[in-house]
This record gives C-alpha cells, structure tokens and sequence, in this order.
C-alpha cells in the first residue's frame, strides 16, 4: 500500500491570467471608482425616471447619512424587503458607506417567513412598500419602518434618508473583512442561515468577472443591462448591480417579470445584456408576442441560478441569434460566482452549449470524489469546491454549519455534482445537497419537513424535489400520517400553501408507511428522488 506518497491534487484554474484586485477598499468606494459621471446609472422601467452615476452616488451619501440619523452605526444590520427598485440601491449602498450590514428578503414571504429572518439576522430597521407593512413582525422589540410610498402609521417615508444632508456622513473605518452583506442560504443542509459576505468578498467577487485587461463578463459603460431577477437574491445583486456599478454600464431596473412589459422594455431600452434564468429562456424561446419586438440590441445573455437544458438554450439562440448566450454558476455561500462563460470575455474563447463556464480567476476549483475526499482529474464528476477570497466569512452566528461547508484548508464544499473537461470547461450533472429550485428559488426541505410534523396529524415527512418542465423541480413531499386520521392531499397543501411563500408550495404528496432512513436517522433523499425517476413513486 502506498504510504509516504504524495496524493496529486488536480486544481483547476481560469485560462485568464490572475489580475491584482482592490479588495482592500470598501465596496461602495470600489464599485463607484471614478465614476461620478452623467451617464445613466438607474434606468427605472416601470416610469422611465433615469439616474445618473453622479445622482445616485449622492442619493447613496444622502441615505448612509440618514441611516446614521437614524441611530444604524457599523456593523447593525437593515433588512430590505423590497421588489427592485432605485431605492433598493440606495439603501444597500448608503448602509454600506456607514459600514452597515443589508439583509435582503423576498417581499412575498409569508409574516412567519420574515420574522425569522429579522430575528436571526438581527436587524434594526426595515425598508419595505406600505403593502407589506402587515406582514412585518410585531415584536416587543424596537425597530424602524421606512416605506418607499405613503407611510402607514408608525413608519417614516424613505425621504428621511434620501433627502438627508450628505456632510452628516459620520467617519467609520472599514475594513476588508467587515460584513456588508447578509443574504440568507440553506447551503447544502437544514434551514435558511445569514451568509455573511464581507467588503473582500463581493469586491474580489465582482472584479473576478468584470475587471482586468480581458475582462471575464465584458461590460462597458455603453451597455444596458437588464436587472429583473430580483436584487434580494445575490445572482441580481453581484452579477447585475455590482458588476453594472464597476463597469459603469446602465441598469435597467424591473419590479417583476411580465413578459410584453420585459420586451418593451428592451426594445425601447437597447437593453445588450440581459441576465436571465431558465424560466425567462424558456419564455424568450417559446412565447410567441417575442417575433413582435426588436432584440437586436441584445448581445449578451447570461443565464444562471439553475441548468439550462441544452434544447432551450438553441431554442433561444434562434431569436437572438447575434447574442453570445453562455452560463455562470453561482452560490451564495461561494460569494457567489464559481464559473463563468469565457465566450462573455473582451477577447472571447469559443465555449461549448450546456457548460457552466471556467472558474473564475484569482480563484482555484477543484472536483472531490464525495466518498473518500481525494481530488478527481478532468472529466471525472464529483463535489466541486472552491476556494478564494470571495467565498463567504462564514454562516451568522453558526460555527458548526461553517465548519461543514468550508473545511480546514479553505475549501469551500457545494454539494455540487459535476466534473470539467479537456477544454477546463465546468459542468453540473447532479446535486448532493439537500436543496431544490423551483426556477432559481430555493426551497429548503428541511424548514417544509418541519411545518409538515408540526401537523398534528403528521407521523413523519421528506421534502424532495420533483423535475418539472417550467420550473426545473417542484417540491413533493412523502408523508406517514399518523394516528389513522383522514388527511387528504389537498389539506396537507393547503396547511403548508399558507405558511410559506409561493415557490415552497407543495406540488404533490405521496402517502407512505414509512420514510426511509439510514442507521443515523437521515432521511435517504437520494432513495426517494429514485422513486419519483422511476414514475412508480409508491
Ligand atoms: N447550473 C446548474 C447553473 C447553476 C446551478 C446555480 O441560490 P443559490 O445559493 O445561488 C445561486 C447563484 C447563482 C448565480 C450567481 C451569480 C451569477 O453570475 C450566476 O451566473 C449567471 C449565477 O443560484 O443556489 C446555489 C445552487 O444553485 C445551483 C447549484 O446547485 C448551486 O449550488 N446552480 N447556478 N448554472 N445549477
């Protein structure tokens, strides 16, 4: 048996070179570099209201001062429960310039769904729409309401922040390892946790994709590009504000996804980058109002947060057919970008369909074999991990989850199946966490397993995704129900459809007699998920 010899670890690299990254700075000083121009900054669709970088760096300032006034000090955290919006940007970028930390959150979640992230985040101060105002919690607890529209009682309108005096801006030292951001993941176990990503992170994050002499994702300050994903998740927030912000390109901001309103928008706009996910693919490709309307202005589509099926990607390579279409792969916990699509570079490299892109430079990949740990050579699939300065500082408050996520050397596990090829090429052909992603959105299993044996009617329950056309996967569950009562399927969706947000719904529930289980207790997903394969599920 081999003894004293060295086991070869195969590490995988970017074919662009590694670039010197200021992520000594701070992140709003990085991202507006230079950069008080009048170009347009925020282009807000829905009334057309454009602002300039000079005006939105000062509607920033005047935000951070009243964040300040409002008693937020370095390292407090504001939660933004916000559809996009310019005040979304000024509220994450203010609070970034006091050394403030931003929490964001879908606006639909459910009250229970908010006020568990407000808790465990622990926020001071919301900003938030008056139609939200219902859902926020009511605690004891003191904490501000702000609303970008009238103010209900008891809240202040968002022009105390953005109508603040600049000069009241107070001194705070940031450092690279100070928080900014606190998106929240379920990672690849058990319930949403606070990802703390500092100033380091998401500068080293950003400047991976759009800075050096061949940038990684070309942008100029001629382009468009389209920010509808929505900005409380970190693919919208790092890949399409940010990086928009570094490269000084226009972003074109969207409240929701309505698909005459996004081709209006793009054809009026010259929207020429559009980030997407595979739902939105799927909707350029098919629908047909898409012939009506000019896209030829689009050069870029990056699509991401879920696999696009090699089918649709030709599906819409055939109404854009100038566009280079290529994909990133992202997780929050990883900062968020692993890899990106060389075809997006200034001078591009040709990609194959279907591939999630190269590593990011200035970062290092590599593919485990998931049972023993050693690093897998080219095109032999297992768990990517990365490892970099932009992956996460760690979860909030959680060493132990921390410690199983990034190990001892720095490495940074995805639970990610998937291997790279000859041409360093990554692709993801399976998924060992727990995870499912209903188009792009997680749903943890853990958190519905849980509301599912709250039911007092419920012996025991599994949450496993289920592949569906339009969505990718849709929550099922497998239930036992105990003590013989009559529990339909229709009663058990409707228990969870009103406690979660829309994407956690349940699609179907398969009664069994047992769930299966390993030795340890844990539920065996992979058993079930096999079931559903087989369309035998019972
Ligand atoms: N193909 C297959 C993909 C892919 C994928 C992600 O919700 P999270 O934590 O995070 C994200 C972030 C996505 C993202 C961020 C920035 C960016 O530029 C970009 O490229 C366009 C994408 O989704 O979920 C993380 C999990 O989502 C799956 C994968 O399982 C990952 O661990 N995932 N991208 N292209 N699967």
């Amino acid at each position: 048996a081999p003894s004293n010899e060295k086991i070869a670890t195969h590490i995988f690299k970017s074919k662009l070179p590694d670039i010197p990254i200021s992520n000594h700075l701070p992140l709003h000083t990085y991202c507006f570099q230079d950069r008080l121009s009048d170009d347009p900054c925020l282009i807000v669709g829905l009334t057309g209201k454009t602002y300039s970088y000079a005006e939105t760096h000062l509607i920033c300032r005047k935000t951070a001062a009243g964040l300040s006034n409002l008693g937020i000090k370095k390292g407090d955290v504001i939660m933004i429960l916000l559809q996009n919006c310019a005040e979304f940007v000024f509220s994450f970028m203010g609070a970034s310039m006091i050394g403030a930390v931003t929490t964001t959150a879908n606006p639909f979640y459910t009250s229970a769904e908010i006020l568990k992230q407000f808790r465990t985040s622990g926020a001071k101060l919301i900003i938030t729409m008056s139609q939200y105002v219902d859902r926020l919690p009511k605690t004891d607890k003191d904490f501000t309401v702000i609303t970008i529209d009238a103010p209900p009682e008891n809240c202040l309108h968002f022009t105390v922040l953005s109508e603040a005096d600049e000069d009241q801006i107070p001194e705070v030292a940031i450092e690279p390892d100070d928080p900014v951001a606190l998106p929240f993941s379920s990672g690849t176990t058990g319930l949403p946790k606070g990802v703390v990503l500092t100033h380091k992170s998401l500068i080293t994050s950003v400047a991976q994709q759009v800075d050096g002499e061949n940038p990684n994702l070309y942008l100029t300050n001629g382009d468009v590009v389209l920010c509808v994903l929505p900005l409380f998740h970190i693919y919208s927030l790092n890949s399409v504000l940010l990086c928009s912000l570094r490269a000084g390109a226009g972003v074109l901001l969207m409240q929701k996804f309505e698909i005459g309103a996004l081709l209006e928008l793009i054809q009026r706009h010259r929207v020429s980058v559009a980030a997407v996910v595979p739902p939105l693919v799927l909707a350029l490709a098919k629908n047909p109002m898409v012939a009506d309307y000019d896209l030829s202005s689009i050069r870029v589509v990056l699509s991401g947060a879920a696999p696009l099926g090699k089918e649709l990607e030709d599906a819409l390579r055939s109404r854009v057919p100038q566009a280079i279409l290529g994909q990133g792969y992202g997780m929050t916990e990883a900062g968020p970008v692993l890899s990106m699509c060389l075809g997006f570079a200034k001078q591009p490299f040709p990609t194959k369909s279907g591939s999630c892109g190269t590593v990011v430079r200035n970062a290092e990949l590599k593919v485990i074999d998931p049972e023993i740990g050693a690093s897998l050579p080219h095109n032999q699939p297992g768990e990517i991990c990365i490892r970099g300065p932009q992956i996460m500082k760690g979860y909030l408050n959680d060493p132990e989850a921390t410690a199983a996520t990034i190990d001892v050397e720095g490495w940074l596990h995805t639970g990610d199946i998937g291997y790279v090829d000859d041409d360093d090429e990554v692709f993801i052909v399976d998924r060992v966490k727990e995870i499912i992603k209903f188009k792009g959105f997680q749903v943890p299993p853990a958190e519905i397993e849980a509301l599912l044996l709250s039911h007092p009617s419920i012996g025991d329950a599994a949450v496993v995704p289920q592949k569906d056309e339009v969505a990718g996967e849709v929550p099922v569950a497998f239930v036992v129900r105990s003590n013989g009562f009559e529990l339909t399927e229709e009663a058990i969706k409707e228990y969870i459809a009103k406690q979660v947000v829309f994407y956690k719904r349940l699609h179907k529930i398969y009664f069994v007699h047992a769930i299966p289980k390993s030795p340890s207790g844990k539920i065996l997903r992979k058993d079930l998920r096999a079931k559903l394969a087989s369309s035998m599920p019972l």
